[in-house]
């Protein structure tokens, strides 16, 4: 995704199937109240726009929007490992070695679609919490779009490349926090779990991670295995997917390419994001 994607996107608060203007300010004042009523200091204040961002992640129900944005902070203070310094210097050897990529168009439902390649992962050069914090600045990123609000995102894990190296680094405190973000701590729906040249090797971590989640998450999960171009493309439009995935869209490394340079540019919502500890 490069800026201009972003220019395509609407103005906020203007989404498509949005309750009525004044019915969307209601909720974001209702949400503000009960926020404000628990007392909780939250950092990152009670903005329109921060606080609609779990309104439409829970559908504008207020009391899940409430517990969804309650369990945001707690997620965010329990590991400040990976949310205190969201600064793309951080993260940007990770980048730079192909391990992450956004595609450039959504899905035919408006989800965002990203891409992992664990191969491109060198747990002895990066750990457990800088990989995480890829993830989590590309989510902070995409979320601040009415579009992405709305429609979620969709993964795509690669797996070919996963050793026994990065089966040490998922310890169940690390599992933990991998399906908490994916099941009720960020406002980001996950609308789809892609596995792709899966190993043997994976599945023991693969049962520790999802023993956490949701049975609406399980039900979104797909493994591919190594024959996953035709599969993929049951889900994900042939045009939008990198020619490296069975696709037509543009090439994995421009891609990672471009939204390095996107995530470069982002330095300073980023660090206006970060945990301050
Ligand atoms: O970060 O919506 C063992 C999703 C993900 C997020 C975040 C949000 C989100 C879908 C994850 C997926 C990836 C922050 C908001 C959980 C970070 C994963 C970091 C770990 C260290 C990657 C290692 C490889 C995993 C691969 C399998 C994980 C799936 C079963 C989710």
């Amino acid at each position: 995704m490069s800026a201009e994607c972003l220019a395509e996107e609407e103005i906020p608060g203007h989404g498509g199937s949005e309750l009525h203007p004044d019915s969307v300010l209601r909720s974001v004042s209702q949400l503000r109240l009960r926020a404000l009523n628990q007392r909780a200091i939250w950092p990152l204040g009670l903005e329109d726009e921060f606080l609609l961002k779990f309104l439409r992640a829970r559908d504008f129900d207020i009391d899940l929007a409430l517990e969804l944005l309650s369990n945001y902070h707690k997620w965010r203070a329990e590991c400040p490992e990976i949310s205190a310094d969201l600064r793309p210097s951080s993260i940007i050897g990770l980048l730079k070695a192909g391990y992450h990529a956004v595609l450039r168009s959504r899905d035919s439902s408006g989800s965002r679609v990203l891409i992992y390649n664990i191969g491109h992962w060198d747990p002895k050069l990066f750990s457990v919490y800088e990989v995480f914090r890829v993830s989590l600045i590309t989510s902070e990123l995409i979320v601040k779009e009415v579009k992405t609000q709305q429609n979620g995102v969709k993964v795509i894990f690669d797996l070919y490349g996963w050793q026994f190296a990065h089966v040490l680094q998922i310890n169940p405190i690390v599992a933990k926090r991998i399906a908490a973000v994916i099941v009720d701590s960020f406002p980001l729906k996950v609308r789809g779990i892609h596995m792709i040249n899966e190993p043997v090797l994976f599945h023991p971590v693969f049962a520790i991670i999802t023993k956490f989640f949701s049975e609406k998450i399980k039900g979104r999960i797909h493994m591919h295995g190594n024959n996953y171009e035709s599969s993929l493309r049951r889900y994900f439009p042939v045009q939008i997917l990198p020619p490296e995935y069975g696709g037509q869209g543009p090439p994995y490394e421009e891609l990672c390419q471009e939204w390095t340079n996107f995530v470069l540019h982002s330095e300073k919502e980023l660090l206006e994001l970060s945990l301050v500890t």
